[in-house]
């Protein structure tokens, strides 16, 4: 490693060991761990041909992977040669991995999901690409100023990202606007514009670098050379114009992770990378098979939500006006490649693009819907319509195109066939399945919590890395007091290294011994962090009416970032910023009570805190989180979470057991029924003097002295609308976190309740949801054991 190592140091970086900096070792390890992945990577796709083994393709416009040198290192096996060779080169190793930027190509859950499946494809030998966006700029870079959220752009590609290699031979040309012309039964697109894709591929090597397969990455470029006639005649700007316009598709990542509606960009974002991808597979399945028939037998393409469901229409169209089959049994093949994933049931996240927008960006593909509508409604009469209101809906047309539709955890998946597809379902009511989200457990427990991952080799060996359910045996030691102690103190190291970090980042003093209680995801009004920032305020309140009382110390801890454009979850961040001053500042408290919100959460923030939590907060509003995925890794790492019944929340307690998780709140059926009664809120507000409380030293500017009407529009909607029912659930959950400081106070019988967690979450590794992916949709299968059907 070493000798590598000063090999790229030399070579690719053109430098000498003694000028170099850490930027320079970290692209040098980088490049030294990529060269020993390509040895994997082309015998596994030397492997796939030679089987003509069946292709799974994920197709997400977002792949949120983080940094990759720690995990790229441990999935080889060299994470301990790594850190020596650099430690022999005297330099700092943890300096090194700090100093990559994430990838963050993505929003959240989805985006996460994503990154976690590549891994288990990988790790379970499955022939399988990844098919995406290479952003210029990922998600934004938040900044608190005077506690109010700000957005500058992120930019890690302004440094060489070492694990990726460029395609400049891969490139398709993708077509937009235009008009169609009819000829004896054919259709011709004559595009206006055109944009060229360019791939990037990273390798993605799976645990013990057994397997490795490809995340494709498209690059938006101009098909034109480089005006020169316009330079030379000193237009400068023009010379660039196109060039610019063109490269505008791959530049940004799209920050609101509901929808940002109706936008031609976005619209435009999803057909390149579709079409790219499309183009691409069709073309690898061409250059050795020659029946389009038996596609379906070779390919399968699986849906990241809607955001590529244009796949139907782009795919019939290659089928029918490229290839000439006929469009029915075009449409039939192609559904059989397709499956489709909901990742959300509210109403305003669900795609749907006007009519007008479809015809002026994608003239072809507007027709190609259309004659899948009158197809689908000619065999069902009676269905849903694909177009409604003068828009495409996309959920619709990505349901009719294909296969199978899941949901990601077994309550979405019912809820998925009750509302959004009701009507769908009862037509087709074998398509709707359930694959309950899983997390990997290399990055999310071997990787990121090295304590705890070495305690619990050092007990049952190293098999649960790739096989989690071995956690199981761990069940044991939950009556062993010495074993206790050592999980206890795994926990204890990582929250003093957290105590230290949040020292440097926010310059807030917490205590180890403290409970530390964290939310950590995407600012959303359903997540309800406003329900905990309330709570905390309470909490306070009661520890200031009698400061001698025997209370449990606590940190809590905010993660998130809010979507530029969403209000009220901007005003959130805020609120939660000014009760954190108030409280950190309060001599009567002190130690009892900390707030810190660290700013730009992201995966690497999440690596360090989970480690480090006690507490989970799971508190979204019933039946409004699909799925969830963080609460996985909490409880896998040793939390206890604190929850409603909603998404994985409900299949996380079974596993666990509901001795070893903190319930309340009300059930998704009891939302429903409680948002018909007239004035829910203000009679739960009215209820609850402990609430009516904070909301009026809100509304009196408490935390706010230099603005005090700040929040008053806030707590105004917590009266009239709540449509979370933040009201609701308030005094449930207050009482839930009574329970919760009393578990805390006896030591081994909370490290009782974690171990049972970390033991019984085996379940919810991404290998099992993958297994579930290529059992029922795909019907694919490593390599090796002939998995095809
Ligand atoms: C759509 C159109 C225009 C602009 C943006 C979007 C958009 C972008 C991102 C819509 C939705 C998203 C992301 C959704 C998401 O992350 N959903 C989460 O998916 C997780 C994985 O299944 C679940 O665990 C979470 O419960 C769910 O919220």
């Amino acid at each position: 490693m070493k000798d590598e190592i000063l090999h790229h140091i030399r070579y690719s970086l053109g430098k000498d060991a003694e000028h170099s900096s850490v930027y320079d070792w970290r692209i040098a390890l980088s490049l030294a761990l990529r060269d020993r992945m390509v040895d994997h990577w082309y015998r596994s796709t030397r492997e796939t041909y030679a089987s003509n083994a069946k292709r799974v393709y994920y197709l997400s416009l977002e792949f949120l992977m983080g940094r990759l040198v720690e995990d790229m290192a441990a999935n080889l096996g060299l994470d301990r040669e790594a850190r020596h060779a650099i430690e022999a080169l005297g330099q700092d190793y943890e300096e090194i991995v700090h100093d990559e930027p994430d990838a963050a190509l993505g929003n959240g859950g989805l985006g996460r999901l994503a990154a976690c499946f590549m891994d288990s494809l990988a790790t379970l030998g499955i022939p399988a690409y990844g098919y995406g966006i290479r952003y210029e700029h990922g998600l934004f870079e938040q900044k608190f100023s005077d506690g109010k959220q700000v957005e500058t752009a992120e930019t890690w590609l302004t440094q060489r990202h070492a694990w990726e290699f460029e395609r400049p031979e891969v490139k398709y040309r993708i077509q937009f606007g235009g008009h169609v012309e009819h000829h004896e039964g054919k259709a011709r697109w004559i595009s206006s514009e055109t944009v060229l894709a360019t791939a990037y591929d990273t390798p993605v090597i799976g645990w013990k670098g057994t397997w490795g397969n490809t995340l494709r990455l498209w690059s938006a470029k101009a098909p034109g050379a480089f005006d020169l006639e316009s330079f030379n005649r000193g237009d400068y700007l023009a010379a660039g114009r196109s060039e610019a316009l063109a490269r505008t598709i791959s530049r940004v990542l799209y920050p609101d992770d509901t929808t940002d509606a109706g936008k031609q960009l976005r619209l435009k974002q999803e057909y390149f990378f579709t079409a790219a991808s499309l183009m691409d597979l069709m073309r690898r399945y061409l250059s050795d098979h020659d029946d389009l028939r038996a596609l379906p037998d070779h390919v399968a393409i699986q849906l990241n939500d809607t955001h590529p469901a244009i796949a139907g229409p782009e795919l019939v169209r290659q089928l029918v006006d490229v290839h000439g089959l006929e469009m029915p049994e075009a449409i039939e093949i192609v559904r059989n490649c397709l499956g489709y994933t909901n990742h959300t049931l509210l109403p305003e996240a669900l795609e749907k693009w006007h009519v007008g927008l479809m015809a002026y960006v994608l003239p072809r593909h507007l027709e190609i819907i259309r004659a899948i509508d009158h197809d689908h409604r000619e065999r069902h009469p009676g269905s849903p319509r694909i177009i409604e209101h003068d828009h495409v809906q996309m959920g619709e047309l990505a349901f009719i195109m294909a296969h199978k539709v899941n949901g990601v955890s077994a309550l979405h998946s019912e809820l998925v066939k009750e509302t959004v597809f009701e009507d769908l379902h009862k037509i087709h009511p074998t398509r709707i399945i359930n694959q309950t989200n899983g997390i990997t457990p290399r990055r999310w427990l071997y990787t990121c919590n090295q304590p705890l991952s070495d305690l619990i080799t050092r007990e049952i060996g190293d098999g649960w890395v790739a096989d989690l359910e071995q956690l199981k045996a761990l069940n044991e030691k939950s009556g062993d007091k010495a074993f206790l102690a050592e999980f206890q103190a795994a926990k204890r190291a990582n929250k003093v290294q957290l105590a230290q970090w949040i020292r440097q980042t926010c310059g807030t003093e917490v205590n180890p011994d403290a409970m530390f209680d964290v939310q950590i995801k995407r600012i959303h009004e359903y997540k309800r962090q406003l329900m905990n920032i309330l709570e905390t305020v309470a909490l306070w309140n009661e520890i200031r009416d009698n400061p001698g009382g025997d209370w449990t110390p606590r940190v809590k801890i905010f993660g998130g970032k809010a979507a530029p454009g969403y209000h009220v979850a901007k005003q959130i961040i805020h609120l939660i910023n000014d009760v954190a001053t108030r409280i950190n500042n309060d001599p009567v408290t002190g130690d009892l009570l900390k707030v810190v919100y660290p700013p730009n959460y992201n995966v690497t923030m999440a690596e360090n805190l989970i480690p480090a939590a006690d507490l989970s907060e799971q508190i979204s509003t019933a039946g409004k989180e699909a799925s969830g995925t963080g609460n996985m890794k909490f409880a896998l790492n040793g939390a206890l979470t604190i929850g409603t019944l909603d998404g994985a929340n409900v299949e996380i307690r079974e596993h666990v057991g509901a001795e070893n998780f903190f319930l309340f709140g009300l059930t998704a059926q009891e939302v429903q029924e409680r948002r018909l009664q007239h004035g829910f809120a203000r009679a739960a507000i009215e209820a609850s003097p402990r609430l009516s409380r904070v909301l009026g030293q809100i509304v009196d500017g408490v935390f706010c002295p230099d603005e005090v009407t700040r929040y008053h529009e806030l707590v105004g909607n917590l009266y009239d609308h709540d449509y979370f029912l933040v009201t609701c659930d308030f005094d449930s959950y207050f009482d839930a976190q009574r329970r919760v400081d009393v578990a805390y106070r006896s030591k081994t019988g909370w490290a009782a309740m974690a171990l049972k967690n970390t033991a019984n979450m085996g379940w919810f590794s991404s290998d099992r949801t993958i297994q579930g992916y290529a059992r029922d949709i795909w019907h694919a299968g490593p390599v090796n054991t002939g998995g095809m059907e």
